[in-house]
């Protein structure tokens, strides 16, 4: 297994639209163990392949709190949802910023797993949030986008500041 590097935005490699995986083969497996360390380690809850600057549809994440559920979603794809929800997001690829996003509530999710067998999951709650956030990642969309011009503004000034301290 490896670790992968994160881009960062405002990297203008994390507004690529991601391509659907064809065949999901031992490739595609090795991406999914690699991201999979790759957030563990980060720490961070979910990622997507366009974050490690791969932009094929797929997603890892694990919501779970002692981190032993795995999940992976090879071109997933929303297939209903329903209510509303506000929550503060975070991004690893937007480090220290936490603003709040709204988002749909409920979710079906349709997905491929790395068998390359089709399957469906209805999510809520924190799984619902980060499902929505690694899809809009695999669209090329970055949760600091949803907020007004101004807000993006700053979160812009802010990570140049600390771009500059940590160079
Ligand atoms: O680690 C993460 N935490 C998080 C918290 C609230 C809503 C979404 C997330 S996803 C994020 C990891 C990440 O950047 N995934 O793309
Ligand atoms: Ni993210």
């Amino acid at each position: 297994m490896a670790l992968l590097p994160i881009l960062r935005y405002p990297d203008p490699r994390l507004h690529t639209q991601a391509k659907p995986v064809e065949a999901v083969d031992a490739g595609v497996r090795r991406l999914v163990a690699d991201m999979a360390e790759t957030m563990y380690a980060a720490p961070g809850i979910g990622l997507a392949a366009t974050q490690v600057n791969v932009h094929r549809r797929v997603l890892v994440l694990d919501v779970s709190e002692d981190k032993t559920r795995l999940m992976a979603f090879i071109n997933p794809e929303i297939v209903w949802r329903a209510g509303e929800c506000v929550g503060e997001e975070g991004c690893l690829s937007v480090p220290g910023i936490y603003e709040t996003v709204q988002r749909s509530e409920r979710v079906k999710v349709r997905a491929l797993n790395p068998a390359g067998e089709p399957f469906e999951i209805e999510a809520d709650g924190l799984l619902a949030v980060c499902l929505q956030h690694e899809i809009d990642h695999l669209d090329g969309k970055v949760f600091v986008e949803y907020l007004s011009r101004l807000k993006l503004a700053r979160i812009k000034a802010r990570l140049a500041k600390q771009a500059r301290i940590t160079a």
